[in-house]
């Protein structure tokens, strides 16, 4: 994608051809469920909140840095290894390169798992200061804050030495100063002034310091982005000019911010398609709050089985999530005990089953249920009690 001007249109990337993603390589990982999600980018459906929330963090940033932060949401989320995990330093044994967390296209081809993947390409473009929106791909648990599918956005900003000397500061405190300056602003933008946020600090493999921005919502504190100081090799290596420069960056979670700022309940109204739910957003919008309409009955399944050495619960949300889609709300393990004489230990999982449009029927779940508990006995090796 080209620099263009906030806010202007943008080709949404077509899903890549199912040939390319769903392959016979033995190290693909991708599932018919996870490809039907690509090239949906409900981050550019004007009144879709994931845009609109995108749109208005796109607003800020121009209004504080006019010309300065160029948008990219156009850009393909199948991306190298190398790109999303080697080039931004995640060491070699780290447990996100791991089959278990990560969709592997082969072994050097992953569907992006954080839109980090694409800050060496940009930087080594010359870009100084830009915003990278799309959708990242990960293995996870199921419930009503976790999706194989969400949207981030990548935030980046490259300084000179003319900056940090006239603040008559040190470069990587400068360089922290602002960042947290432009992300509070940004938090204040979203939520309005009254907002309570504090920072934490974190560790990402391509910040130093790194901190995660919590804030203070329904009673919690919740994690709505990580940031911090580019490793200045990462700049070193790929920014025209890089070793005199120093940059900060951040990747923030668009449904996060959504839930939080419009009331949405579930993380998988946002897949639904449902006028009832679009139609209660807008661009430019930030003062509407989501109003839940009928919230169908759930229908609950326990499971207990024998564990296998390789069984893993994102395993088993892989395979449930593959056979029950978008009517699955939640995976939980709810008992787990170990048989002291013969060694094994026994899981027992609830699968809550639940439509956001209508009443399930039981003939319907339990076909549903009979079809997961062959495929966990066969393809995950364990064995139901
Ligand atoms: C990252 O992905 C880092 N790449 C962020 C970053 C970029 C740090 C640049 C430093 C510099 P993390 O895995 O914590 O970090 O995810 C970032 C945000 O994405 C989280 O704060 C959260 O808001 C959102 N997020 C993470 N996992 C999920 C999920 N399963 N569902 C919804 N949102 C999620
Ligand atoms: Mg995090």
């Amino acid at each position: 994608a080209a620099p263009r001007a906030a806010g202007a249109a943008v080709a949404a990337p077509p899903a890549p051809p199912r040939s390319e993603v769903l392959t016979s390589d033995p190290a693909n990982n991708v599932s018919e469920y996870i490809y039907s999600k690509m090239g949906t980018n409900l981050h550019l459906q004007p009144d879709h909140p994931i845009c609109v929330i995108k749109q208005a963090i796109y607003d800020y940033f121009e209004a504080t840095a006019p010309g300065l932060f160029k948008p990219f949401d156009g850009l393909h989320p199948v991306v190298s290894a190398r790109a999303n995990f080697d080039e931004v330093l995640v060491p070699a044994d780290h447990v996100s390169r791991s089959p278990n967390d990560t969709y592997y296209v082969n072994a050097d081809t992953v569907l992006r798992c954080h839109t980090s993947a694409h800050q060496t390409e940009l930087l080594r473009a010359g870009h100084s200061g830009f915003l990278v929106t799309g959708d990242v791909y990960r293995r996870d648990s199921i419930d009503a804050t976790h999706y194989p599918v969400f949207h981030q956005m990548e935030g980046v900003r490259v300084f000179g030495p003319e900056d940090w000397a006239a603040a008559g500061m040190g470069a990587t405190e400068f360089a922290e100063k602002e960042l947290k300056g432009a992300l509070e602003g940004m938090a204040r933008a979203l939520f309005g002034d009254g907002i309570e946020c504090r920072w934490v600090d974190a560790y990402f493999p391509f910040t130093e310091p790194s901190y995660e921005l919590e804030i203070f919502f329904n009673g919690k504190w919740l994690e709505v982005l990580g940031c911090g100081v580019m490793q200045q090799s990462i700049l070193d290596a790929n920014h025209p000019g890089g070793s005199g420069k120093k940059a900060w960056a951040f990747g923030l979670g668009l449904e996060r911010l959504a839930m939080v700022l419009f009331g949405i309940s579930d993380i998988r109204l946002f897949w639904s398609g449902d006028e009832r739910f679009l139609r209660q957003f807008k661009r430019g919008d930030l003062k509407a709050r989501f109003k839940p309409y009928s919230k169908f009955p759930p229908c609950l399944k326990d499971m207990a089985f024998w564990v296998s050495p390789n069984f893993t619960e994102n395993n088993l949300c892989e395979l449930v999530r593959g056979i029950g889609g978008d009517l699955v709300e939640e995976v939980t393990l709810i008992d787990e005990f170990t048989n002291s004489k013969t060694g094994r230990t026994s899981n027992c999982y609830r699968i809550t089953y639940r439509s956001m449009e209508r009443s399930l029927t039981d003939e319907e779940v339990n076909s549903l249920q009979d079809r997961v508990r062959k495929a966990v006995s066969e393809e995950l090796g364990v064995e139901l009690r």
